[in-house]
């Protein structure tokens, strides 16, 4: 067979499509809003190790869509560019005393070499970098936006602090007690921060999930993240003593916010969170030494430690008392790490009868237990007048009827709550509350690597704004990248940077040293792709108007709570300053499965490293260990340079070509999916081009198709389009590959079908598409070439198999045109030649005819 000469004809065309600018993007105010689509990837942080297998899998999705819907008559907008700000290149410039700037500029050299390798039809007039000047000057211009609105806060709290990279961290990365860069346990640390107040959009962010076309799970993380809860808070007075004789009380007050106001009676302790203002206040003079020691040990524990990770409850009584507004009982009030002072009103009354945290905290220092809520099955037995006085074996959080309520007893728990929340409004001491789980964001760095907030320290003005015609604030060079540690950033350093003059007065002042996090680039850059170069606004009202909102978005699903939620926020915050025509960016978003590979494991379920193991001779799909001859069992698993199962991109172009690479990984799966890289199939698919290559030297006619021809084209044109349609580029391959292996069969076929045939391989084989089509005598791309159409009628089946029996048994078959009469299919069966054989000149006794099926003979 032809070799098909990829190595030659992917880079003519790439270089075809890069000097006529095939893929330009343009605003034609003739195209219906309905014609227009913005199909945008997940752009890549520029790593050191380049492009990995699993970068081209969402990029080639969104490749073949764009290509098929220019050839469906849309206005494409497909950009591409690098998310360039971060710690790794700053780590590296602390080892080797490389500018990050300089490694991020070699890192996106070459991933705009490898990406501009597979053929992607991106508008490269369009490419942004993050870390540009022209770029972050409009991160730090939507910083100032923010910081006007009240948006932007200096605060010093204790935040998520990594020992490691010696810089603070937003919840959203710290992952499971560890810093999500390097793995460090994370510690806490009171340092002055920058933060955003997201959480004045939790309701928003929360409720437009709705109208969105998202993965569920996607929309299922992000709704958990910002965790509505609806209750109430409650007001307990602060007693004046413990004397359960003595009515008086202190003046001071808790409020505390429960989800279970029915549960009120049950409440026979409260708890503060040892960070809780009034602590110092209440505590007795017997108790304040341990008090103190225990705040001090609490501070050190992140959130995590001190809620899901913390198997033992641990905790001080104040000495002070609280009086429960219910019954008039008062009730002694500790502290413990398990309330969290960011939650709610960092106080709780604590019902151990049916809440598990209390129960453990109540068992493990001897409080009391009473029983306020009955379980249906309780209920039904012992009834309204039934003895509940006994303390109760375990905790019950569900929900049944009240007990122990005088006045609430017999209600189900939901009327008993808003019942109850009714009683307390009426007394002044309670009312609705709704909390959310989502904190807000803690938005700056220590690090140098980032963009400076552009915020000046003014000792008489106070902290002031640079003027919008003085950014883009630019970062200035350093001679030393290592991180502080004292919680200011390597900027704090250089002097001749932070002294400046104050904006308002013109006084000495001083430059804000945090820089912001990775975050704050990709929060909008969908937005500059509109209109990348325009030196007045992040971009015009016409783009704006003309492309939002993004139609189709692809990407990994790690970011399901981290950039897809920041920049949906920020979007928001533009959509109130008018500065943006849509409530949300990104209308469509999919996940692509991961790529993974195969790996080998021993008996003990440990890996070998790939070229530590080999085919067992002569058993194919057995393998074992080269070393000690142990059988191994293939697995999947991700791929890693420990395994040596990395697959290099690279590689895989110089040996089969971008178009194969493409092709393969559209093939190996359903793009949502998971699967492993296995180069047998690459092989596979890259044997189907070589196929259509070959199919291309044959002799072509000008005749009309044959009626089978004719029928396989129109049906190979229907799959095809259907299944870009949807997304389910695997199957219109198979159909394409069905299609070649029919058409090999013919001698000669129409030029006509092969034109047709080509137009639906373009998208998917791009490069190869192009070179049939000029082969085809065309001068131009076929990029704008229209999309073929099928006629139904054309695609119907008109012949069939009929299968010939002898006695009973299958002895032949031959092809009949649909709906053939009894009479003919009876005749050609009588005269098939394993008919012939097994009659052996006997007379045909009867013959029954299933029309379009079968003909059997008996003799
Ligand atoms: C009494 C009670 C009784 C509660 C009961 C629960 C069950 P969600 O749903 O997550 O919002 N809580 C309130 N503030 C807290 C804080 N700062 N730290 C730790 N826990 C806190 O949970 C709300 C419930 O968590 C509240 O309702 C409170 O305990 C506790 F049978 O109050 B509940
Ligand atoms: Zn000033």
């Amino acid at each position: 067979m032809a070799k098909y000469p990829f190595e030659t004809i992917e880079p003519k065309w790439q270089q075809f499509w890069e000097t006529k600018k095939t893929f330009k993007a343009v605003e034609d105010p003739a195209k219906p809003k309905d014609k227009r689509a913005y199909v945008l990837d997940m752009f890549p942080y520029p790593s050191a190790a380049g492009l990995h297998v699993g970068h081209p899998e969402g990029y080639t999705a969104t490749d073949i869509w764009c290509r098929y819907l220019r050839m469906k008559g849309f206005s494409v907008l497909h950009p591409m560019g690098f998310d360039s700000f971060g710690l790794p290149a700053e780590n590296y410039a602390i080892k080797t005393g490389t500018h990050p700037r300089t490694t991020t500029v070699a890192n996106i050299d070459k991933f705009r070499q490898q990406i501009k390798a597979f053929g992607f039809s991106y508008d490269w007039d369009r490419e942004i970098s993050t870390c540009d000047d022209d770029y972050y000057h409009w991160t730090q211009w939507i910083f100032l936006q923010l910081f006007k609105r009240g948006l932007a806060y200096e605060s010093e709290t204790p935040i998520n602090w990594c020992p490691s990279c010696k810089t603070g961290l937003a919840n959203e990365e710290v992952k499971e007690g560890r810093c999500d860069r390097c793995g460090t346990q994370t510690t806490r640390k009171n340092i002055r921060q920058w933060i955003l107040r997201i959480t004045q959009y939790a309701e928003r962010l929360l409720e437009d999930l709705d109208g969105l076309e998202w993965p569920e799970s996607v929309k299922a993380m992000q709704k958990n993240w910002i965790g509505k809860s609806e209750g109430a808070e409650v007001v307990f007075k602060v007693a004046a003593n413990g004397d359960p004789a003595d009515a008086s009380v202190s003046g001071d007050e808790i409020l505390i916010y429960t989800t279970r106001a029915d549960t009120l009676f049950g409440a026979t302790y409260m708890v503060l969170s040892p960070e809780h203002p009034l602590v110092g206040k209440i505590s007795s003079a017997a108790q304040k030494g341990a008090v103190e020691s225990y705040v001090e040990e609490a501070a050190k524990k992140s959130d995590l430690e001190r809620t899901d990770l913390a198997k033992d409850k641990t905790g001080v009584f104040t000495g002070a008392y609280a009086i429960n507004p219910v019954n008039g009982k008062k009730i002694p009030i500790w502290i413990s790490d398990y309330v969290l002072i960011s939650y709610g009103t960092g106080a709780i009354m604590a019902v151990p009868a049916h809440d598990e945290r209390d129960w453990d905290f109540a068992k493990q220092f001897g409080l009391p237990i009473i029983q306020v809520v009955a379980g249906e099955a309780e209920w039904a037995a012992k009834g309204a007048d039934g003895d509940y006085s006994a303390e109760p074996a375990e905790c019950t959080p569900a929900d049944g009827k009240s007990v122990n309520s005088p006045g609430f007893n017999g209600l189900g728990t939901q009327e008993c709550i808003d019942r109850m929340i009714a009683w307390l409004g009426e007394k002044g001491i309670g009312k609705k509350a709704v909390n959310f789980k989502l904190r807000d964001w803690v938005f700056s760095r220590q690090r140098y690597w980032g963009e400076p907030i552009p915020l000046v320290h003014c000792p008489s003005c106070g902290i002031v704004p640079l003027k919008e015609e003085d950014l883009p604030l630019r970062l200035p060079q350093v001679e030393t990248y290592q991180p502080t540690g004292t919680g200011e950033s390597p900027l704090a350093g250089i002097d001749e940077w932070v002294n400046c003059s104050c904006p308002v007065c013109g006084g000495k002042a001083k430059r804000e040293t945090n820089t912001m996090p990775q975050w704050a680039g990709s929060c909008w850059y969908y937005l500059r792709y509109l209109d990348p170069k325009n030196p007045k606004a992040f971009a015009s009202k016409e783009a704006l108007d003309y492309w939002m909102p993004v139609d189709l978005y692809v990407g990994g699903a790690e970011h399901a709570v981290l950039h897809l939620l920041y920049s949906r926020f920020w979007h928001k915050v533009l959509f109130d300053l008018g500065l943006v025509n849509t409530k949300e960016p990104f209308q469509r978003l999919i996940n692509q499965g991961m790529i993974t590979s195969f790996a080998f494991q021993r008996k003990n379920k440990t890996l070998v490293p790939t070229d530590e193991v080999r085919e067992v001779p002569g058993k194919a799909d057995e393998f074992e260990e080269i070393a000690t001859g142990e059988r191994l069992e293939r697995v999947i698993a991700k791929m890693s340079k420990s395994l040596k199962n990395v697959i290099n991109p690279d590689d895989v172009i110089r040996d089969f070509g971008a178009d194969s690479c493409r092709l393969y990984e559209m093939f190996m799966g359903p793009l949502e999916v998971s699967k492993p890289w296995s180069t047998q199939g690459l092989i596979g698919v890259s044997r189907f081009l070589e196929r259509v290559w070959a199919l291309s030297e044959k002799p072509m006619t000008d005749d009309a198709a044959s009626a089978e021809v004719t029928k396989l084209l129109h049906q190979t044109i229907r799959k095809v389009s259907s299944d870009t349609e949807t997304l389910n580029f695997n199957t219109a391959i198979s159909q394409m590959m069905i299609f070649t292996n029919e058409l090999s069969k013919c001698e000669s076929f129409p030029k006509s079908v092969w034109a047709e045939f080509v137009k639906l391989l373009a998208p998917y084989a791009p490069h190869l598409g192009e070179e049939l089509w000029q082969r085809l005598g065309n001068a131009d791309t076929i990029a704008y070439e229209s999309w073929p159409t099928y006629d139904e009628a054309l695609c119907a089946e008109n012949s069939c198999t009929v299968v010939v029996q002898v006695n009973g048994k299958i002895r032949d078959k031959f092809e009949a045109a649909m709906d053939s009469a009894k009479s003919e299919l009876e005749k050609t069966a009588l005269e098939c030649p394993g008919a012939v054989r097994f009659m052996e000149g006997k007379p045909p006794k009867k013959v029954i005819v299933v029309p379009n099926k079968l003909v059997n003979i008996v003799v």
